[in-house]
């Protein structure tokens, strides 16, 4: 299987099909659900996106609103820290760039981001591994909208760093000037999450 991206400015990997799966992990054909809590069912008719600049709404978007904003399609391998490895999922939704330019910013406004998810998880990241095509709000999978077990109606897609990056139920990403941990990396996670590093657990 080869990986495919499609309107996607993402790095490919130059690694060799031996070399396509991180250490420690294993290939797995399933799609094994990890939540920390219950599934959260918000209407869509509730639902909205805001990307807030610190403590400011720079953008928000109903349900409808985001379906118009500019569609990708990603084909990508996932890693999750619990060692499973899923090779060539299909993705399709709308780009952190889009989002940015959706709010009508020229630029990332602070170098960190907080994702905020019905239910109550966060999670951090770089804004460096989200823009340039590195990370979307994903709505479907596999040409099917995503189902609610596995984040829907939307959630984070950034396959480059440990699935638990991959917010579920996503419903705020706020940027912010410094790093700060989320619900996994305040539990002992690493603040990064590079599987191909091994950052499992904080001081890997
Ligand atoms: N909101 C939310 N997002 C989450 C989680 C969670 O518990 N809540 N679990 C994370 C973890 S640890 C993993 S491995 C993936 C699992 O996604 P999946 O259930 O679609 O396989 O979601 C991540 N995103
Ligand atoms: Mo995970």
């Amino acid at each position: 299987m080869t990986t495919t991206t499609r309107g996607f400015s993402g790095r490919r990997r130059a690694r060799p099909e031996g070399n396509r799966v991180p250490p420690g992990q294993f290939v797995t054909d399933d799609f094994p659900v990890l939540s920390a809590g219950p599934t959260p069912r918000t209407p869509l008719e509730k639902w909205t996106l805001a990307l807030q600049d610190g403590g400011s709404l720079a953008g928000r978007w109903t349900w409808e609103e985001f379906q118009s904003l500019p569609q990708t399609e990603i084909t990508v391998d996932i890693h999750c820290v619990t060692k499973w490895s899923k090779l060539g999922t299909k993705w399709k939704g709308v780009t952190i760039d889009h989002l940015i330019e959706a709010a009508g910013l020229d630029e990332p406004p602070e170098p960190y981001l907080m994702a905020y998810c019905d239910g109550g998880y966060t999670t951090n990241l770089p804004v460096e591994d989200l823009i340039g095509g590195k990370g979307m709000v994903a709505t479907h999978y596999d040409g099917e909208p995503l189902e609610p077990e596995h984040g829907g109606p939307a959630r984070l897609l950034v396959p480059h760093l440990y699935f638990w990056k991959s917010a579920k139920w996503v419903r705020r990403l706020r940027f912010m000037e410094h790093d700060e941990p989320g619900f996994w990396e305040s539990l002992g996670y690493h603040i990064y999450g590079d599987p191909w590093r091994e950052q499992r657990y904080d001081g890997d």
